[in-house]
């Protein structure tokens, strides 16, 4: 049903967030659980960007779902029931987000949380706002709270702090003040003084405000269930003046407690701007003093100091109870609204096995570090390609030799022309039209046992045949009878009499720099034997690669024996081809690209096509 006009915000209230605020409409909803409301209080978003969609939130322990409208229009059709929007527009567009928002004759109310508005706005907004009857909290505020009820945005600040303060239920005490901060502190001060807070709005700091202090009071007079008033003014402008005149004027009855905050105003030489545009006095009756005097002469229940209106509000409140004005409830046990994962996990108050482990690389900290290095070191060392390879692959600084052969063979296996396997399919790719990405990964799919991906299998079957003591004919004989080709060994077109200088390169950068190459001298007299078969059965560059790689995981001193074994069980060592390759196969790509080559078709009278069979179909 309609609520009376002096209590927009009931248990039934259901509200629109303008704008992708899901912190903020997770702790409304946590807040109407924590009330016992039965449906929550945000019925939609409205965000003019990105499209209609959808967004999961938490109701209690279980999830629902929010639709996110594009524009006011189409979300007050779709939700007739609601008839208050909380608009965290920004400054820029809050102007024309409320204006739209003030032609809907549905909404009754409007939350405007941003700050920095034009005053000039302002004005113009309260004042359609007057025409049209609707509430204006703000702007430059985070709203207000109605216990039990109804929750702006973030006003109350956490769950913990919202159940402390038992905003869960409705007390007796209506407050309003500028301050969304001080009203925290008026939410906790009441919670220990009275029964606590009936409803409580923080009207925003600026000095045009959509309503005022004397809207509100004007609106807790009237409603039965508000017996207290509590007015927090401050230092600069007029408005307590007309909550004031109400008084005088007998409009308000309600016992009223006030202070105006801002009396230190007087320890300064000079004028004081306060944190709000609205708090600064500009003549001696805008003076915290000036005001506090005047409210406590019109009968308010004004303390000397702010440290004292704990106690003024105590005793007030004891009155009303011996008065039976006020009769407390019983107190109510709020649900467990859980907590937060994250914010439980800060805590320190949950523990959960994590699902990844990682030992590699670390970004959480100020500074990213390749296994416990720093990245600034990274550099001032000068570790180079090698080092961080060394460090991301074996969690290790490794000898400079050992970055430097690493290196060496990443700049070997970097490309070997247009024609081998890989490039071929890298190109076709590209040719296509696709991706680089696409056309890279078309091109290292292609790596494997016959193609650039012999080096784990070489260097395992190498250093079999030399951990099991057999001679080189011995391991050749004995790879032949189990019908295997040697990993490592062949080439389509190097040979003895064309010898693949990439080879020469690894082997003499071996030979002279590591302290042991028993594995290289392993697999050169295999290929003594080999060659004596074909000449194109050379000890090859995948080869050559791997077993040298075999000697420096064995002789550098960084691994112990297991450790080598297990790299070479991991298959690091194709990663070595893979990553030097990928940087010809994305030259290949580019290069297609540039030289915008049409697609790729292969010349039929290239594939030889065996003629079919007839098909005879049965009938
Ligand atoms: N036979 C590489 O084959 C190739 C034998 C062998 C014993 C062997 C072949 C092979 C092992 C895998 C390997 C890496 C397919 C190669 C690379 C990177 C690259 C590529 C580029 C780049 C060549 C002829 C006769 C047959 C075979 C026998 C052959 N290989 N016996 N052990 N390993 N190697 N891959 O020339 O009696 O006549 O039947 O699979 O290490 O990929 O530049 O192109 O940088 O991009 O076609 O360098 O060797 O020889 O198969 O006609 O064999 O030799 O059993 O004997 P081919 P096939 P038989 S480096």
């Amino acid at each position: 049903g309609k609520r009376p006009w002096f209590r927009p915000f009931d248990e039934h209230t259901r509200s629109f967030v303008f704008g992708l605020q899901p912190r903020a409409i997770q702790g409304m909803l946590d807040f109407d659980f924590s009330c016992g409301r039965k449906s929550p209080s945000v019925a939609a978003m409205i965000y003019p960007f990105g499209g209609h969609h959808i967004q999961k939130f938490y109701w209690g322990t279980k999830e629902t779902l929010l639709p996110v409208y594009t524009s006011v229009g189409e979300a007050i059709k779709k939700h007739p029931d609601v008839d208050v929007v909380v608009n965290f527009s920004s400054s820029r567009s809050v102007y024309a987000s409320t204006l739209d928002i003030l032609t809907y004759p549905q909404i009754k109310a409007i939350g405007i949380i941003a700050e920095g508005v034009p005053e000039r706005h302002a004005r113009e907004l309260l004042h359609l706002a007057v025409k049209k009857d609707v509430i204006i909290i703000g702007p430059a505020t985070v709203g207000g709270i109605k216990p039990g009820c109804f929750r702006i945005g973030n006003t109350g600040g956490m769950m913990d702090n919202l159940i402390a303060c038992k905003l869960y239920r409705a007390g007796s005490v209506g407050y309003v003040s500028k301050s969304g901060g001080m009203s925290n502190e008026l939410n906790n001060i009441l919670s220990y003084t009275t029964n606590g807070v009936y409803e409580g709005v923080a009207i925003g700091g600026d000095r045009y405000p959509g309503t005022s202090f004397i809207d509100h009071l004007l609106r807790y007079q009237e409603d039965p269930d508000c017996k207290l008033l509590l007015l927090l003014g401050e230092v600069g402008g007029t408005e307590e003046y007309r909550v004031i005149q109400a008084v005088k004027e007998g409009k308000i009855t309600k016992p009223i407690v006030a202070w105006a905050i801002g009396t230190c105003a007087k320890m300064f030489t000079s004028e004081v701007q306060f944190g709000h545009a609205g708090s600064m006095a500009n003549s001696d009756m805008e003076t915290a003093d000036a005001k506090n005097r005047a409210m406590r002469a019109a009968g308010f229940i004004v303390p000397d100091t702010f440290e004292d209106l704990p106690t003024v509000l105590k005793s007030t409140y004891q009155k009303l109870v011996s008065d039976r004005v006020i009769v407390p409830k019983a107190e109510v046990e709020p649900p467990n609204i859980p907590m937060d994962y994250n914010w439980a996990s800060k805590l320190g108050l949950i523990r959960k096995p994590a699902a990844f482990i990682s030992t590699i690389s670390d970004e959480r900290g100020q500074e990213l570090m390749y296994s416990g290095m720093r990245i600034s070191d990274v550099f001032k060392e000068e570790i180079g390609i090698g080092g961080v390879i060394s460090l991301l692959w074996f969690k290790r600084r490794l000898p400079p030799y050992a970055c430097k052969f690493i290196e060496m063979v990443l700049q070997l296996t970097a490309d070997h022309g247009p024609a081998v396997s890989g490039a071929m399919n890298a190109i076709i790719t590209a040719r296509a039209g696709k991706d680089l990405i696409s056309c890279l990964v078309a091109g290292l799919l292609t790596i494997g046992d016959r193609f650039g991906g012999a080096l784990d299998g070489a260097a395992n079957e190498f250093s079999r045949g030399l951990g099991s003591g057999l001679t080189p004919r011995e391991f050749v004989d004995s790879m032949r009878k189990a019908n295997r080709l040697i990993p490592g060994i062949g080439h389509k077109i190097k040979s003895k009499t064309n010898p693949d200088l990439r080879v020469s390169l690894v082997v003499d950068y071996v030979q002279k720099h590591f302290p042991s190459h028993r594995t290289l001298d392993y697999a050169l007299a295999v290929e003594d034997v080999t060659t004596q078969k074909s000449n194109t059965l050379i000890l090859n560059v995948d080869g050559a690669i791997a077993v040298s790689f075999c000697d420096l995981l064995s002789g550098c001193g960084a691994f112990s024996e297991e450790e080598a074994q297990e790299y070479l069980n991991l298959g690091i060592l194709n990663g070595l081809f893979v990553l030097g390759r990928s940087i010809g196969l994305i030259g290949h790509v580019v290069d297609q690209k540039r030289l915008r080559q049409p697609l790729y078709r292969h010349p039929a009278d290239d594939v030889h096509i065996p003629s079919f069979e007839r098909v005879i179909v049965q009938p």
